[in-house]
């Protein structure tokens, strides 16, 4: 049995990696904690809350974490995700997320019960992770590990501007840019800890059929959830990365993540290092990337994924999406 915590920003993502956590029986999810980004840290937490009632999991409980980045000013994403993170559908769960207890507060009693045995996985922004990390220093090495979506990958040998290599083709890291304090306050912090980018995660664009296929043949409630709240998701990220015929495709992102920890044998490529935040001074954007350590290296040593089994990832989802209600 895994037990897992999750720190989302719930989103379309978002959503669909919460429901591989759902459907697996060897998890156990200890707890969600929400943090703004692609949407407010309020709507975060009742989006997650209506994915896992969704999923039939009433029993998750879900909490409400950071709502600002620690000192940059808010951003997020709506663009993207739609002003309520859920595709502009307003769709709310019969119950909303009370704003107390905090997550913070709840992660640090569960590392307490739980020592050494907790895999974390932040979804959004690391603000969450931060909060907790200034009460307690050791918090990664305490955790059994951390999967975080964010880095622009490994940069090469040198590289001052990792954003700018056209290996990588990253323009944005939202994640990350959102409260660049947080990034730079986990990279600075040994553990074992995994960062999974959108390097590797804009690379899987999966075509918007393959859901609609599964939500119309199966009819089942998670399939249909992810079909409708991710009609504009689709549509930015066609307009974004035209597809020969017109065809429309949308990102898995945060499903990347969580299948480089529940099937580790997806994961095709990574490289262990000490992680760096770079500015750009053109746009202002900064980002974090894995460089090259040196001789006597004294920062912490990060695992960075810069490959999986993309056709992997995606049969996990559609045996997900296809199973049955009730998972559990
Ligand atoms: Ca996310």
């Amino acid at each position: 049995m895994r037990r897992v915590v999750v720190d989302t920003d719930t989103g379309v993502d978002d959503a669909l990696a919460l429901m591989l956590l759902a459907a697996d029986p060897e998890v156990e999810i200890l707890a969600v904690i929400s943090v703004f980004g692609n949407t407010t840290g309020e709507r975060a937490a009742d989006n997650a809350r209506y994915v896992l009632d969704t999923c039939g999991r009433t029993d998750v409980p879900v909490y409400r974490g950071a709502d600002v980045p620690i000192v940059q000013e808010l951003r997020m994403n709506p663009g993207i995700h739609g002003e309520d993170g859920f595709g502009n559908t307003g769709l709310r769960p019969a119950r909303s997320v009370p704003a107390e207890p905090r997550g913070v507060p709840i992660l640090l009693d569960l590392v307490e019960r739980y020592e050494g045995e907790i895999d974390y996985l932040a979804l959004g922004p690391q603000t969450n992770l931060a909060m907790a990390l200034e009460a307690e220093p050791e918090l990664l090495t305490r955790l059994r590990s951390t999967t975080i979506v964010g880095t622009l990958g490994p940069a090469l040998y040198h590289d001052t501007a990792p954003w700018e290599d056209r290996r990588f083709r990253v323009s944005r890291d939202p994640n990350v840019s959102f409260d660049i304090d947080a990034a730079r306050m986990v990279a600075r912090h040994q553990g074992d800890v995994t960062w999974c980018g959108p390097y590797v995660t804009r690379q899987a664009l999966v075509p918007e059929d393959f859901f609609l296929e599964i939500a119309s043949t199966t009819g089942f409630a998670p399939a249909q959830l992810i079909t409708e709240i991710s009609r504009d998701y689709a549509g930015f990220y066609s307009r974004s990365y035209p597809q020969p015929e017109g065809r429309r495709v949308m990102g898995i992102n945060d499903s990347m993540a969580v299948a480089s920890l529940l099937h580790p044998e997806l994961v095709t490529g990574a490289v262990m290092r000490p992680l760096e935040t770079f500015l750009d001074e053109e746009t202002g954007d900064r980002f974090l990337a894995g460089v090259h350590p040196v001789k006597d290296e004294t920062r912490p040593i990060h695992r960075v994924i810069f490959d999986m089994d993309f056709d992997g990832v995606l049969e996990r989802i559609g045996e997900v999406l296809r199973r049955p209600l009730p998972w559990r």
